[in-house]
């Protein structure tokens, strides 16, 4: 453990992008150093051969310690999770730890897609361009994803149970721009009680609840 934490870390990946902004967030838990290589925000960034030969799907983020190299933001989390030791995060029992994993999965195939969605339509298209229709179809979808949410935290205190864990990173890192974004959403009780513990932690204030104006009408990453 001592070795492990002596290599270096490096991700590539602006700080204002999604996924990008779920390794943040867990490495800001775990007080690792990092060095950070601010790429994405300008074109062709992810297109460079030194950039495709660490994710040849051309997307952030990417993280490498020594010689390993890890892309998908998910595997991202359970890697280091996993190298850190960090088994209240990612529970080593094997029911524990599908509660967490279930969640991660979903929040890639089903939330995501629908806040992506609805971000893009709304928040990151021009006023004139925008498809009210889509906005309004991406909006029901979240709104159907954030009540299934609601049901898991009505439960307990996080959503794979007790404690907070890699799940709760996955989930909880879309809510500040949903909640922020200018449209009228609505605010199931659990979700919003589970925001409020959120934003007591540092890591998730310095990573997550950070202006994201800059991304307003901007169709280009
Ligand atoms: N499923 C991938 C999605 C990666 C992805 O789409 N990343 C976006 C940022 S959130 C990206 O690379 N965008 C291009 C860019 O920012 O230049 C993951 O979870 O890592």
């Amino acid at each position: 453990m001592a070795l492990v934490k002596q290599v270096m870390i490096e991700l590539w990946g602006r700080s204002n992008a999604y996924n990008v902004q779920k390794p943040l967030w867990l490495l800001a838990e775990l007080g690792i150093d990092f060095k950070q290589h601010d790429i994405g925000s300008r074109a062709g960034d992810l297109e460079t051969p030194e950039f495709l030969k660490l994710n040849p799907q051309a997307r952030i983020p990417v993280l490498k310690h020594g010689a390993a190299v890890v892309w998908e933001s998910n595997s991202i989390l359970r890697y280091l999770a996993t190298i850190f030791a960090a088994s209240a995060l990612y529970p080593d029992d094997a029911l524990q730890r599908s509660q967490v994993e279930r969640w991660m999965d979903w929040e890639l195939a089903s939330l995501q897609p629908a806040f992506i969605d609805l971000f893009w339509g709304y928040y990151r298209t021009p006023p004139a361009l925008r498809d009210a229709a889509a906005i309004d179809r991406a909006q029901r979808q979240c709104r159907l994803h954030f009540a299934a949410l609601d049901r898991q935290l009505r439960a307990q205190p996080f959503v794979a149970g007790d404690f907070f864990s890699l799940a709760d990173i996955a989930c909880g890192v879309c809510l500040f721009r949903y909640f922020n974004m200018g449209l009228a959403v609505e605010e199931p009780s659990q979700v919003m009680r589970w925001y409020r513990q959120l934003s007591q932690r540092r890591g998730f204030r310095h990573t997550i609840m950070q202006p994201f104006a800059e991304l307003e009408g901007r169709s280009e990453f």
